[in-house]
């Protein structure tokens, strides 16, 4: 999939891993506040913004957390254009959330061709390929016959299978499980076949910029956590350099980002 920006686009936010749910009140406020006051042309959300999802029928549940998310994003979204790449939590968000919220749904991954140059986007779970139990997880759970199956159980049953497998991810978390990382070589094959010299992912809430191969690299985004000491949560930005117009990345803090 290939997105080209518009030619009035002159800055563009990166966010993932927001793991939204009604309990963390602080980063949820945070979220708000940001599409409140982002600067952004668009913004990409590249998945896990919800820590779970279960199917687009929350939104018929009145005063529903998720309906109050799906209206904060159609609020911004007359304003500014939303895409949304799905996670390893969220990844059955759907057609009905997505009409919901304004927020476009893109294919992992995609290619955005902003500022002449192509950036590679991606939530990042599918190149952990060194964690062969989550790789089996991941294939089963994105079938269409695994996803038609439990999306046809009632919606207490779906919550209630999404909170084990949630305590299970949890427990392994506890027991200080290394978590795999992107594989490189994997990343770079990518890269090269789509003619991307940056990828930019989630996932693994370790923010960095990696070099993958001699010009190419990577950028993964910071989770969000305004409860943690420190707090986490900033925007990766890609705009347009005022005086020279070419395509800069920065890491900008949610206290920054009405400032182009
Ligand atoms: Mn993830």
């Amino acid at each position: 999939m290939e997105l080209l920006a518009p030619e009035s686009w002159r800055c563009v936010d990166f966010i993932s891993d927001l793991h939204l749910q009604r309990s963390e009140a602080p980063t949820v406020a945070a979220f708000q506040q940001y599409l409140h006051t982002t600067c952004a042309d668009a913004v990409f959300l590249l998945g896990d913004i919800f820590e779970v999802w279960v199917g687009d029928d929350v939104l018929q549940q009145a005063h529903s957390f998720e309906t109050e998310c799906a209206a904060a994003l159609r609020h911004a979204s007359d304003h500014k254009a939303l895409y949304l790449m799905h996670g390893n939590r969220d990844f059955l968000v759907g057609a009905g959330f997505a009409q919901a919220s304004g927020c476009t749904l893109l294919p992992d991954p995609t290619v955005l061709c902003f500022g002449a140059q192509r950036w590679l986007l991606s939530h990042g779970d599918a190149w952990c390929l060194d964690d062969t139990a989550y790789m089996q997880f991941r294939a089963m759970v994105r079938s269409t016959a695994w996803q038609s199956h439990f999306l046809a159980q009632p919606l207490p049953e779906r919550q209630a299978l999404a909170r084990e497998l949630r305590t299970r991810s949890e427990a392994q978390k506890q027991s200080g499980a290394a978590y795999a990382d992107l594989d490189s070589a994997a990343c770079l094959a990518v890269m090269q076949s789509l003619h991307t010299p940056t990828l930019i992912h989630g996932h693994t809430h370790r923010p960095a910029h990696h070099t993958v191969a001699a010009g190419y690299s990577r950028w993964v985004l910071s989770d969000w956590d305004l409860q943690a000491q420190p707090p986490r949560g900033d925007v990766l930005r890609l705009r347009l350099d005022a005086a020279t117009g070419s395509p800069q990345l920065q890491r900008v803090a949610l206290t920054d980002v009405a400032t182009p």
